[in-house]
């Protein structure tokens, strides 16, 4: 047994085969380890981080009302207009001079959510994509293509940690030079590759057209995240490649990557490291209702040990659903990400999520998985057009047929009616990262179509 040093339970057992202590434990120990750490947390923000306190004075709610973790409940929701506000390092808890890193999440929209990490939080942020690359299949000694983009973003920095954290050789890659990428993993032959899914496709078919076969390559797992991918796509992936591609969550504001890790094992949801990060379900539609395990809604976390930036109730938009643990029998599952509400595109009635159009367009032969979506608007009308690249020296009419059927199981199976235009290989945009699907000009006609 050794000693390995984490966040605020500074001293963490591992055994010899690798697991802390923690991952081993009854869900009963686990129980009573939350409850103690979000006494904690929640009085940490409340005496530290002014925005709290009034939160929690203005909901009249007050730290000493935590006696078990369903009592959390009674407790408002942070979310990301919280943050805005507080721009740039208004939430922090701790001064700055004990915060050795921040980072930033754009958005779409809006000024960016500034995030903040004491060493005890980089520390146990390590921990976690540590065990999430342990759990994907990640061995001490394997090498470790990271091409999560390094600089504000968590992805570069955050897989890094990790897996140096795990005994791995890490080469730090961040994304783009794609054709750099494909040589740096033909001539080092790393066993891993952490990147977005979309990023990945788009180093596949740099391979392709440096006339490699993507299922040579020395690549025998994957770990995808920080955008909704589907599992027909990871088939995809898995096919192209020859190798296993596993599933990591997180988010900025509540630590980055790893807040989650899915067993390779399994393939079947990933891992909340639950010590760190507790999850809850609600109903976007009704905040006030949390859902049981097993059913959908809107993932909530509060974080449990975080020192510089402790989050309370966060309300993530991303959908998802509770299940009981599997490598980890202790830690429960949440089911891969369908969506966020905030992409639910709702077409003449109908909502739908850009992975269920995913989700056809990969199976069908002939196209790519190269896609995106228009929106427009004529009229009064809302219209959406699949934009998507058919596979390269398919004749015409092959391709004519397959949009066609595009476009049929898009009807059947989804309900709404779009316009299929299939391009040429190689002219939609490529993702280097995170990628943008979904291009909405209804604001702008709508306004052309009043001027
Ligand atoms: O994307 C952190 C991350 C980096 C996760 C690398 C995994 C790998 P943000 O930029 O703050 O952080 O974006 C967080 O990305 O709320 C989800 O909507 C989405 N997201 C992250 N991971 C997944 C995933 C990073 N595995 C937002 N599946 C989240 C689906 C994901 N969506």
């Amino acid at each position: 047994m050794t000693n390995v040093h984490t966040a605020a339970e500074p001293l963490v057992t591992t055994t010899n085969d690798g697991l802390d202590e923690r991952e081993t434990w009854s869900r009963d120990r686990l129980e009573e380890f939350q409850l103690e750490k979000l006494k904690w947390s929640v009085r940490h923000a409340y005496e530290n981080a002014p925005m709290y306190r009034e939160k929690f004075d203005d909901a009249g709610v007050h730290p000493d009302d935590i006696r078990e973790m369903s009592d959390l409940a009674k407790f408002p929701f942070t979310t990301k207009e919280d943050l805005r506000r507080a721009y740039p390092f208004g939430m922090f808890a701790k001064p700055l001079s004990e915060i050795p890193r921040i980072h930033a999440s754009s958005g779409t929209t809006g000024r960016p959510t500034v995030v903040g990490y004491t060493h005890n939080d980089l520390d146990a942020w390590a921990t976690v994509v540590a065990r999430s690359m342990r759990l994907s299949g990640v061995r001490p000694g394997d090498m470790v293509h990271n091409a999560y983009g390094y600089g504000l973003f968590t992805g570069g920095l955050g897989a890094h940690a990790g897996a140096e954290k795990l005994g791995c050789t890490v080469i730090p890659m961040s994304g783009g030079q794609t054709d750099r990428q494909v040589q740096v993993i033909r001539d080092f032959k790393p066993r891993v590759i952490c990147c977005t899914p979309s990023y990945l496709l788009t180093v596949m078919d740099a391979m392709r057209d440096m006339g490699l076969d993507p299922a040579d390559s020395s690549l025998e797992i994957a770990i995808l995240g920080a955008e909704p991918w589907t599992e027909p796509m990871r088939q995809e992936i898995e096919k192209g490649l020859g190798l296993k591609a596993t599933d990591i969550y997180g988010l900025s504001e509540v630590t980055g990557p790893g807040v989650s890790g899915e067993s390779v094992d399994h393939q079947q949801g990933s891992t909340v490291w639950e010590d760190y990060f507790y999850p809850e379900i609600v109903d976007p539609d009704d905040l006030s209702r949390t859902m049981p395990d097993g059913e959908q809604g809107e993932l909530v976390f509060t974080t449990l040990q975080k020192e510089a930036l402790p989050i309370i109730r966060y309300r993530t938009k991303d959908l998802s659903v509770l299940l009981p643990g599997d490598a980890r029998p202790a830690f429960r599952r949440m089911q891969k990400i369908t969506g966020r509400t905030d992409d639910m595109i709702i077409l003449r009635g109908v909502n739908l999520f850009p992975t269920q159009i995913e989700e056809i367009a990969v199976e069908i032969e002939h196209l790519t998985p190269h896609f995106i979506l228009e929106l427009h608007r004529k009229g009064r009308m809302d219209s959406l057009t699949v934009k998507i690249e058919s596979v390269p020296g398919v004749p015409q009419e092959d391709i004519t047929g397959a949009a066609q059927l595009l476009r049929r199981l898009i009807k059947n199976r989804i309900g709404s009616t779009v316009d299929v235009e299939t391009v040429e290989p190689g002219t939609l945009p490529r993702s280097q990262g995170k990628y943008k699907r979904v291009y909405d000009y209804r604001m702008d006609e709508a306004d052309l179509t009043r001027s």
